[in-house]
């Protein structure tokens, strides 16, 4: 399904959803598995009640690897598809969106704006939806702080991360991502995303080293619009029936 601009667009749709409840979106890298799998995991993390997938990682390699993996990802589920690139060569036209979004801590330029120069006409082109995003890394930041050359924001720095947020706001993105790295064994804690919460209002999405629900819960109620949940995908044998417990538990967030 794509978005026609002007109608109805995804992130619209995201943020009035998530003025609701809370989200559930799942996050595929596409090195992390062969595209029959991701296709296999889609069916199911739809079926289980994830709002939408979104595709990226931070080790890559091409862009054939990413066109594979949304292609089967299309074939077996109806959820919008929203990349999640590392850079301009990780994008993919059969995706439904891309999260346009700017590493606000990084210490490399590329990954603040000069990737986002380099891919902006192919995301012209090929009609996918650019949803503007914030998007820093919380200590311990994993791959990601690594490969993204990033000045984390230290765990107990709550005002570091408000200001990185409200500047976002303020320069017009459209969400705010607080991220703690894939695969961290500490998420961002409840009181930063209180904190982040309670002083801006686009949507605030939240990842990095959620993996049960009741950690999922706690990130809800902390006051995250979306739970991103990632390494769960590739570990879980009973991948859906562990999904519903998380996505019932953010549901939930006032229980
Ligand atoms: C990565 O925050 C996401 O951007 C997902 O993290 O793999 O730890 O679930 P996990």
């Amino acid at each position: 399904m794509r978005f026609i601009a002007g109608e109805m667009s995804i992130a619209k749709d995201i943020t009035k959803m998530s003025r609701k409840k809370t989200l559930h979106f799942s996050l595929l890298d596409p090195d992390k598995q062969k595209p029959k799998v991701a296709g296999e995991i889609a069916s199911a993390v739809e079926e289980a009640g994830s709002s939408a997938i979104m595709v990226g990682g931070s080790t890559i390699v091409s862009q054939k690897q990413v066109d594979e993996t949304v292609k089967a990802i299309k074939e077996q589920s109806n959820l919008p598809v929203i990349l999640f690139p590392s850079g301009a060569k990780f994008l993919s036209e059969y995706a439904d969106a891309v999260f346009f979004m700017s590493l606000l801590n990084s210490r490399n330029l590329d990954y603040v704006i000069r990737e986002h120069v380099k891919g902006a006409l192919f995301v012209k082109q090929s009609g996918i939806e650019p949803i503007p995003m914030g998007y820093v890394i919380v200590e311990p930041g994993m791959t990601a702080g690594r490969v993204g050359e990033v000045d984390l924001i230290k765990k107990d720095d709550v005002e570091n991360a408000v200001g990185y947020a409200l500047a976002s706001q303020y320069l017009g993105m459209d969400f705010f991502y607080l991220e703690a790295g894939s695969g961290s064994p500490t998420p961002v804690s409840n009181k930063m995303i209180t904190a982040v919460k309670n002083s801006i209002n686009i949507p605030l999405i939240v990842g990095g080293g959620i993996r049960d629900a009741n950690t999922a819960r706690e990130k809800a109620k902390a006051g995250a619009d979306v739970v991103v949940t990632g390494t769960k995908l590739e570990e879980e044998k009973n991948l859906k029936k562990a999904l519903i417990d998380i996505i019932k538990s953010i549901k939930n967030r006032n229980i």
